[in-house]
């Protein structure tokens, strides 16, 4: 691709997998560009330079001059938009960008959107499934699986996106069918100002969403609303008009619409009070679009949770271990303490640390005092943690993920369960979570 100025020359800003979407996105229609990346090796750097070698790269520090050269450059999630280079950049007039605000340019079927601080995977995933139950013909991404750009077809009858507050930041208007915020509590403090920065960046998902669903024991879901516009809300409460909620008649708990029930939650293959929050939120969604709800009950019935997300690996000894790795912030690791610690008859031996990302960690204290009989520590914020911990429980320093595992299994009594939820990201010592929950298994299944 030619390199002169023009109104119409893009830069790709970070090789990944959500860039090298957008080069083939580019590359299809002809658009100029060139591709840039801080990494002096980014992941995708030979899959370009084989599918695509007539596309220019920078790799190594950005070069607000070549940056200049761009009327609109498309940033990574992984890049924080504060950035120098992209501040000098947007300052000279340069537009910043990224995959969702193209994808929402071009998708011709209905969106629905699906962000918050946890359970956006699970809520996604769910979603999907009901929709293809339901046979319309459903692409499921974002955040999660498919990038954004990778799932445009004019066969798609409804897009059912993941997206972060990263690549919401990056989207000037989504013009969603449905949009999300299912809850908003404290991750990414290494990115944000605050949690006030973090919100707006969330609630940026709104931008011209036709109906809202809303979450409503978090009033930090609830976005400003234009008169008439529709809204849905979920909760563990007891649901009115435009409302899934919980009832109960005769000692059984049901998920339930409005006045009347639709099925026990004691049929959900998913456990916990998250999990019936999750369901809720996807029915909501659902229904907004108009998705059947004997299809959703199905969907709902069958789902038995995702990899990573305390997912049972096995029983040793009469232990029960999980894989809860998907868990890299302080709110989903509390509901896994809080919802695996009240299923068990023992004790939680937990595993947790990593990149705390600047997390306050001092919720975790009283869970963890009350679920745990120890707390196995690694990673960049073991010591942070430990601080915050104090010593309410019995803290194990370990250097790797084998000789935490090797730990856990001389702590855990029968009747307990070893849970890995870091309330950390992995990326200090692993490629990503998966890595981290499969290395995890790994050791788990190698014990004798
Ligand atoms: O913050 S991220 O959205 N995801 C991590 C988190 O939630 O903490 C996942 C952690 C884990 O353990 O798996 C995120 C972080 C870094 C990223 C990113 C998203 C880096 C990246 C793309 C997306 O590429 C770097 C390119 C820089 C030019």
């Amino acid at each position: 691709m030619s390199l002169i100025a023009s109104d119409h020359f893009r830069i790709v800003v970070g090789l990944g997998k959500s860039g090298m979407s957008l080069v083939r996105f580019l590359a299809n229609r002809g658009i100029a560009f060139a591709v840039a990346d801080t990494r002096e090796n980014p992941p995708e750097l030979d899959t370009l330079r084989r599918d695509f070698p007539q596309v220019e790269v920078r790799c190594g520090e950005l070069d607000v001059e070549f940056l200049c050269r761009a009327d609109e450059l498309y940033v990574s999630p992984g890049l924080a938009l504060a950035t120098p280079a992209l501040q000098q950049a947007a300052a000279r007039g340069v537009k910043l960008s990224g995959d969702i605000e193209l994808f929402a340019r071009n998708a011709k079927a209905p969106i629905i959107a699906i962000s918050g601080s946890n359970a956006k995977s699970t809520v996604t995933t769910l979603v999907g499934e009901m929709a293809a139950a339901a046979g319309k013909r459903v692409a499921v991404g974002g955040n999660l699986g498919t990038p954004a750009l990778d799932l445009l077809s004019d066969d798609v009858e409804l897009y059912v996106m993941e997206l972060s507050s990263f690549q919401l930041e990056t989207t000037d208007q989504l013009n969603a069918e449905v949009a999300t915020v299912l809850n908003v509590s404290e991750d990414h403090m290494d990115r944000y100002s605050g949690l006030p920065a973090y919100h707006l960046a969330k609630h940026r998902i709104f931008r011209g969403a036709r109906q809202v669903v809303v979450n409503r024991q978090d009033a930090l879901s609830r976005p400003l609303l234009a008169e008439g516009q529709p809204v849905w809300t979920f909760g563990l409460n007891t649901p009115d008009f435009k409302a899934f909620g919980l009832r109960e008649e005769n000692g059984e708990k049901y998920l339930a619409f409005e006045f009347h029930n639709l099925m026990p939650v004691r049929e959900l293959k998913i456990r916990g009070a998250h999990n019936q929050s999750n369901a809720l939120a996807a029915l909501a969604l659902g229904h907004a679009v108009g998705l059947p709800m004997d299809a959703m009950l199905s969907s709902l019935r069958s789902f038995a949770g995702l990899a990573h997300r305390c997912q049972w690996i096995r029983e040793r000894n009469g232990v029960n271990w999980y894989d809860d790795s998907k868990a890299t912030n302080v709110g989903a690791a509390l509901a896994a303490i809080e919802g695996l610690g009240a299923d068990i008859d023992g004790k939680l031996v937990l595993v947790a640390g990593g990149d705390g990302k600047g997390a306050d960690f001092s919720a975790l204290t009283a869970p963890v005092a009350a679920n745990c009989r120890a707390v196995v520590l690694l990673g960049r914020d073991a010591e942070r943690l430990a601080e915050a911990l104090g010593d309410g429980v019995p803290l194990i320093r370990v250097k790797t993920l084998d000789e935490a595992v090797q730990q856990c299994a001389e702590l855990a009594r029968p009747g307990d369960a070893v849970l890995l939820s870091p309330a950390c990201a992995s990326l200090d010592m692993f490629k990503n979570f998966e890595e981290r929950g499969r290395l995890f298994a790994q050791a788990v299944g190698g014990l004798a």
